[in-house]
């Protein structure tokens, strides 16, 4: 029987060179490519590590201008948790890799001629973000600027039509734009919900029927109250809640491809209203402490209730995050949510919502820091 042939590694073909030389000698070779090897590698490390880890993340929200008069309990057509939402995103920053952010993604008739709010996000969180940038660069590696969309449903008021098969995307351009990064992108996009599901449910569409299951693959849905049989849905209709009603057709569409395990979809029920922010720490001398920078600023008065801050739609990032009381692992991928797991998720993220807002506080603190007296107004 033949000896089997074994790899010779480098280290043992290092070691045979040694004893064929004098055993003391050192070996410029070795020695050198070793510190090539080793300089290569801090290179390298350092080029790509800002992005490794960092989830990939696609935003859609129902979120507008809360300047334009309407008829909610603010006096707006705004849904104004999102922006609060949106500036402790912002914030925490850093952790992430934004692809985009859609805003306006909404229902609400009066959007028919209002301006263009992907220009109103641009600026109202764009100027905040520029002025806090250089504090916030002392905590990361924190993005140049943050990109956002307006919705293609902004103007159209659409909703999803399970009977239709969405064979183009071209009358949809801010769902055209997650398609082609999800064709560009290796790893896993989450889209995160905050709002209406009629952009997710056209894109699942136009993905199986384009034979693009690839692209569903590569996709994790995280959606905030699409379900819950313990807050203003029921045992018998979980689904009868606003962020589902908004467009009841795409959030059953999706929950049935979730089930038949087409597509990933967590759904966090009402874990960030009733774990992160009734855990909050309340009063308004807590909250105050966050106007010492401009996108703090806009945390608390995006929405500022019942001595706390409203940013209920935040549940699907600290859940992406994994670190502060509920992970991704504590959700089912099948659009399901039993009472019991959303019972014991809000209890997570209640015991850790203090954590989370000293979090926002000590990154706010920093991004107020380095402004100049000047910029303090
Ligand atoms: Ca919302």
């Amino acid at each position: 029987m033949r000896a089997k042939k074994f790899p010779v590694f480098a280290q043992d073909r290092e070691k045979n060179a040694r004893s064929r030389l004098n055993k003391t000698q050192p070996l410029p070779f070795y020695d050198g490519m070793q510190k090539k090897l080793f300089i290569l590698a801090v290179c390298f490390v350092t080029a790509i590590l800002p992005c490794i880890g960092k989830p990939k993340v696609w935003i859609i929200s129902d979120m507008t201008d809360k300047t334009l008069p309407g008829g909610n309990k603010e006096g707006t057509i705004n849904d104004p948790d999102d922006i609060s939402a949106m500036a402790g995103y912002l914030l925490m920053a850093n952790e992430f890799e934004t692809l985009g952010i859609v805003v306006g993604s909404t229902h609400r008739k009066e959007h028919a001629t209002t301006p263009n709010q992907a220009q109103w996000a641009n600026t109202y969180f764009g100027q905040a973000y520029a002025k806090d940038l250089p504090g916030l660069k002392t905590l990361g590696d924190y993005p140049a600027r943050i990109p956002f969309i307006q919705s293609s449903i902004k103007e159209s008021a659409e909703r999803f039509n399970p009977n239709r098969e969405y064979d183009s995307l071209k009358p949809y351009p801010s769902i055209a734009a997650l398609f082609q990064a999800l064709e560009k992108e290796d790893g896993t996009v989450n889209v995160l919900c905050w709002g209406s599901l009629t952009e997710p449910a056209i894109l699942v569409n136009h993905c199986l029927n384009h034979g693009r299951d690839d692209l569903l693959k590569k996709t994790r849905f995280i959606a905030h109250w699409t379900n819950s049989s313990l807050h203003q849905g029921t045992p018998e209709h979980p689904e009868h809640v606003a962020n589902c009603r908004e467009d009841a057709k795409a959030c059953a569409y999706l929950k049935a491809m979730a089930k038949v395990g087409l597509v990933d979809y967590r759904e966090c029920g009402a874990i960030g209203q009733h774990g992160i922010v009734s855990g909050a720490p309340k009063g308004k001398a807590y909250y105050d402490q966050f106007h010492t920078s401009a996108l703090g600023t806009i945390f608390v008065e995006g929405k500022f209730v019942f001595n706390g801050v409203d940013h209920s739609d935040s549940a699907t990032y600290w859940t992406l995050l994994g670190d502060w009381g509920v992970k991704l692992d504590d959700i089912t991928s099948t659009g399901t949510n039993d009472p019991e797991t959303e019972r014991a998720n809000e209890a997570k993220f209640k015991a850790r919502s203090h954590d989370i807002h000293n979090e926002l506080l000590r990154r706010s603190n920093a991004a107020g820091i380095a402004h100049s007296p000047a910029l303090h107004d």
